[in-house]
């Protein structure tokens, strides 16, 4: 046992003041049809919840993430699979995301990486049975080795175009053999310091032609799940080609890869955007592209990718208002977030799931509440209902031309204004459902 004195985290409701309880995240309910666990297919993130241990530009570690034995071996790679499962099952969470090189320590040879893969996904795979805890999504870190300081698929060098196509290619067999249901693309390099020294076309087109083999090459070994892109703006590189949903989805459609691509919008990402978490949902879910969802939260103050656990239930409420009109999720929310340096003791990484799988159930009754109201939504409709009738129904059904328009509007000569926006009734009632009963 890594984790002796933490019990099994059980459900005591609002009232409770116990630390390891949690007090809205309760798997059974029902909401509007459908069990809080079945809405909410929560993931551990391998990275920061059995790697980060606290190291920031300025200073090392501050927790101990060892799980006793010598990092950088394959007994720490396996202890951390200990150690993780331990974590889901003690919490409830069913499902985990993983890089490659988050299950095993790198070696110099990608052969010797390779066979440490497929060491350690046996071993995972045997941890697996007899739980029912699941792969969430699998992806290939191809941002840390200083082979991808120019990116991956937009890098100058074919060697390295190579290197990162065959991690894929390892990344995807791995993520097939444990049943992952997702695999990610995030281009933390695949963009440029300055235009100077860089071909942006030439680097798209090839970052499209690594997605198309890998895609090819996932279908050929039965991959049946989402391929997925996770937009973000800027960090490391000055400029991200997947810079948000949008993007991405203009990106997908234009070089024809959008029937095997899904998003995996991250809360931090879309304000690092410039955009609220909301709004990249949306754009996803409008264009039937919302898959999964990196649960974190980032800071208002602060311009850089924080990755803190969610807390903030208007985020969450408003997430989930969204999940909850697109029908749900394909993937699941993974908490890609790491808890804050002083934060570093074993308590600390119970009481950072806890506050996300929270915040994430409020967020989810909330939600509903918002919806079961109706207000907005007879609101919205109500909004848009000179479409509804007239010369708004002939537009909407494409039946009329620029001339009939303009002389309408002749025989007009001014409209009315616009009905009001009520922008501020419609907060307090989110107020009041947030905050009242
Ligand atoms: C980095 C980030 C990644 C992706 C997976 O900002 O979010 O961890 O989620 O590569
Ligand atoms: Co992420």
């Amino acid at each position: 046992m890594y984790f002796p004195d933490i019990p099994v985290i059980p459900f005591e409701g609002p009232e409770s003041k116990n630390p390891l309880a949690f007090k809205f995240y309760d798997p059974e309910r029902v909401i509007l049809g459908k069990k809080m666990k079945d809405h909410l297919p929560f993931a551990m993130a391998w990275w920061h919840n059995l790697g980060a241990a606290g190291t920031d530009m300025f200073g090392r570690d501050t927790a101990d993430k060892s799980f006793g034995a010598v990092k950088g071996t394959m007994e720490h790679a396996k202890a951390k699979v200990d150690a993780g499962f331990e974590f889901m099952q003690k919490l409830g969470v069913k499902y985990f995301c993983f890089h490659d090189v988050d299950i095993v320590p790198e070696a110099d040879d990608i052969k010797e990486t390779n066979r440490r893969l497929d060491e350690i996904s046996d071993y995972i795979l045997e941890k697996m049975k007899g739980t029912d805890i699941k792969c969430l999504w699998g992806t290939a870190n191809m941002f840390s080795n200083p082979r991808f300081m120019n990116g991956a698929g937009s890098s100058n060098s074919a060697d390295v175009y190579c290197f990162a196509a065959a991690q894929i290619k390892k990344a995807l067999d791995i993520t097939v053999k444990l049943g992952g249901r997702g695999y990610v693309f995030w281009g933390g390099r695949e963009g440029y310091e300055t235009l100077l020294n860089t071909d942006v076309k030439f680097e798209q087109e090839n970052i499209a032609k690594l997605m198309k083999m890998a895609v090819k090459y996932g279908r050929s070994i039965g991959f049946k799940g989402d391929f997925y892109i996770e937009p973000k703006p800027k960090e490391p590189m000055k400029h991200q080609y997947d810079f948000d949903a949008a993007t991405a989805i203009g990106f997908l459609r234009y070089y024809g890869l959008d029937k095997d691509f899904k998003m995996n919008i991250e809360a931090n990402h879309a304000t690092l955007a410039g955009h609220t978490f909301q709004h990249d949902l949306r754009i996803s879910a409008i264009n039937g592209m919302l898959g999964s969802i990196d649960a974190n939260q980032g800071d208002y103050l602060l311009g850089w990718d924080t990755d803190e656990f969610p807390f903030d239930i208007y985020d969450t409420t408003m997430c989930m208002y969204e999940v909850i009109k697109a029908g749900g999720l394909t993937g699941g929310f993974n908490f890609d977030a790491k808890n804050r340096r002083p934060s570093y003791t074993v308590e600390d990484m119970f009481h950072a799931y806890i506050l996300g799988m929270d915040s994430y159930a409020l967020g989810l009754i909330k939600a509903a509440k918002i919806i079961e109201d109706g207000r907005i939504d007879s609101f919205v409709k109500e909004r848009y209902a000179s479409y509804e009738t007239g010369i708004g129904a002939k537009i909407r059904a494409e039946e009329t031309s620029l001339e009939e328009l303009a002389a309408y509007a002749d025989k007009l000569g001014a409209p009315a204004l616009p009905g009001s926006g009520r922008q501020e009734y419609l907060e307090s009632i989110v107020n009041n459902i947030l905050f009242c009963g």
